[in-house]
């Protein structure tokens, strides 16, 4: 089965109640690109690549655009396996991973449907139809997070991400120790994310003044380099999220020992094809991870809930979905929602969710036919 014409949408999502405050910025609207496969038969796959704002990684929205406009031509006639799929867009563009990851995440949708099983079942299989989910909180007062921490212990979620940086330290410090007085004995586990925003003067200060506190630090500091520096010195886990770009890199990071974990974004890392190589690597040296993104609709929520059915319960940090700050779903009848902080995976063929297209207006560029 080949495929026959690849079609191009781009979509606002506003944040409700916005905006969303991380250490690198504030959001208020996401500007998110949907990719329709159609193969020979008519089978049609959807996918989605949504930056959250252009400083939280190195991903644009207009760039992803611009990427899959110079791939959809070559991808016509190209088979529909994801493997398949992959192997050309490497020869069609180089990097630009964020972008060739709504293709790929097209290409398990389209796969799933022609072959009748769902996405997780391509991946390996679902351990789980009742996916953890965890809650991240925006850069706040300290006694507004811990009000809200106490809420979402209340509603369920097994995991807390506090966000922090881009503000003097001591206040992320009281923040931390909020927190932790409302959650501990909860079970709610807690990481801190610094989204890159910590000097490793700040980390190493946070780490030293919080020693009692179980947390682990989600990419506190900018670079690779400054992970490497603090990572003798302190003493809580650390997990890498906007550095680990790539497979190679993360293939650096475990063989060295340099970080406990992932924040790993489906987008970001290439699509689910590489998601689950980084799964099997992680399983591989017991490393917890996340299987999340940075924003998106239904599309992208789907792809993160199968992947992350997937990954040995153990190790599984969690499914972040923006569900929560967006106003309705992609799919009228079966939209992927958050429920007692867990989230219940669609076992319909695919991604097992079919948006209303008429909500993405026309195509913004369409090839092949
Ligand atoms: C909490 N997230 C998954 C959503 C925001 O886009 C940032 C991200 C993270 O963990 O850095
Ligand atoms: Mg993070």
């Amino acid at each position: 089965m080949r495929i026959k014409e690849v079609h191009l949408y781009q979509h606002d999502l506003p944040v409700k109640n916005g905006p969303y405050t991380m250490a690198s910025g504030a959001v208020y609207a996401l500007d998110t690109t949907l990719v329709k496969l159609v193969a020979e038969d008519g089978t049609i796959g959807w996918g989605e690549t949504c930056p959250v704002g252009p400083t939280y990684a190195e991903a644009h929205a207009a760039g992803a655009r611009a990427a899959l406009m110079a791939m959809a031509q070559g991808l016509i006639g190209t088979d529909i396996w994801p493997l398949a799929v992959n192997r050309k867009m490497h020869t069609l563009l180089n990097g630009h991973n964020y972008a060739k990851a709504a293709i790929d995440i097209a290409a398990h949708d389209l796969a799933g449907k022609c072959l009748g099983v769902n996405v997780a079942d391509l991946l390996g299989g679902a351990v789980t139809d009742r996916v953890a989910s965890y809650y991240a909180s925006g850069v706040g007062a300290p006694d507004d997070i811990a009000a809200l921490a106490k809420q979402k212990v209340q509603e369920g979620y097994p995991r807390l991400q506090v966000k922090v940086g881009g503000r003097p330290v001591e206040i992320d410090i009281e923040t931390i120790s909020k927190v932790w007085e409302v959650i501990k004995g909860s079970g709610m586990r807690l990481a801190v994310d610094g989204n890159r925003g910590w000097t490793t003067r700040d980390a190493l200060r946070v780490s030293r003044e919080c020693p009692h506190i179980p947390f682990i630090m989600e990419q506190p500091c900018n670079s690779y380099q400054d992970l490497e520096k603090i990572r003798p010195q302190v003493s809580h886990g650390i997990y890498m999220d906007e550095n680990s770009v790539d497979l190679n890199v993360v293939i650096s990071a475990v063989g060295t020992n340099l970080v406990d974990g992932f924040g790993m974004k489906v987008t970001r890392i290439g699509g689910l094809h590489t998601m689950r190589t980084f799964r099997d690597i992680c399983e591989a040296r017991n490393l917890p991870h996340t299987c999340d993104d940075s924003w998106g609709g239904d599309i992208i929520a789907a792809a993160c809930t199968q992947i992350g059915a997937t990954v040995k319960p153990e190790l599984f940090e969690g499914a972040w979905l923006a569900a929560p700050y967006i106003e309705g779903n992609y799919d009228p009848s079966n939209g992927i929602q958050i429920e007692g902080g867990h989230i219940k995976r669609p076992t319909g063929p695919g991604l097992g969710v079919t948006p209303d297209e008429t909500k993405f207006g026309s195509p913004i560029a369409s090839y092949g036919g």
